[in-house]
């Protein structure tokens, strides 16, 4: 399960009755009264995942964090629903990281969602420091992730992250490159009902 140094794959991690769980409150949240929206990046781009910030909310045009979405409605970031919290904390205690998430990243991919390589690195320079881990949950339809090295250029590996999959990468992979290159239509399990795919992405964003 640890793919690399501080970076583990946990397959299948969470039953189907917690996905289940997950997926109604992502489809409360990402339809609530703050809804997704799909971010236009810096440069003017637009992202192809409709996203949602809880806790802390990332603003695409600064690539900073803010407690309002200035960059699109000026809407406050719902909170961080406890029951995220647990299960993140839970996993990285598992993969034996310390880690108090604060914030979550939810993202909703449909069919033709993707995210370029990129590395998580707008938390404070402390957290980073401190190689404080991302923690991501799949859930739906089946992604292929990819996951590089430290530099852009370094090689890049495909992994499926199937629906209940974690993903966890902290200490020396914290800062390692990664995206979604695409979504693999209807691979959901059928339980789920759902089309398309939630990822979430806990982070914490300073050291106590
Ligand atoms: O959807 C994924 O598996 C990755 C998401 C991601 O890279 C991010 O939110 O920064």
């Amino acid at each position: 399960m640890e793919i690399a140094p501080g970076a583990f794959h946990l397959h299948r991690r969470l039953t189907l009755e917690d996905q289940r769980a997950l997926v109604a409150e992502c489809r409360a949240l990402v339809d609530g009264p703050v809804p997704a929206y799909v971010p236009v990046v810096r440069g003017g781009g637009r992202m192809h995942v409709r996203m949602l910030c809880l806790g802390r909310h990332w603003n695409g045009k600064t690539y900073a964090y803010e407690p309002t979405r200035s960059d699109f409605d000026d809407l406050p970031a719902p909170p961080l629903p406890a029951a995220f919290r647990r299960v993140a904390e839970t996993l990285a205690r598992e993969v034996g990281m310390p880690f108090a998430p604060d914030l979550c990243i939810l993202n909703y991919y449909d069919a033709d969602g993707r995210m370029g390589l990129h590395q998580d690195k707008d938390e404070a320079e402390r957290s980073l420091a401190a190689g404080l881990p991302v923690v991501s949950l799949s859930l739906g339809d089946t992604a292929r992730f990819l996951f590089g090295g430290l530099k852009r250029k370094d090689p890049v590996e495909a992994r499926r992250l199937e629906s209940g999959d974690a993903f966890v990468f902290g200490g020396p992979a914290r800062l390692r490159y990664h995206g979604v290159s695409r979504i693999e239509p209807g691979t959901a399990p059928r339980e789920l009902d759902l089309e398309g795919r939630f990822n979430l992405t806990f982070r914490q964003y300073d050291v106590d």
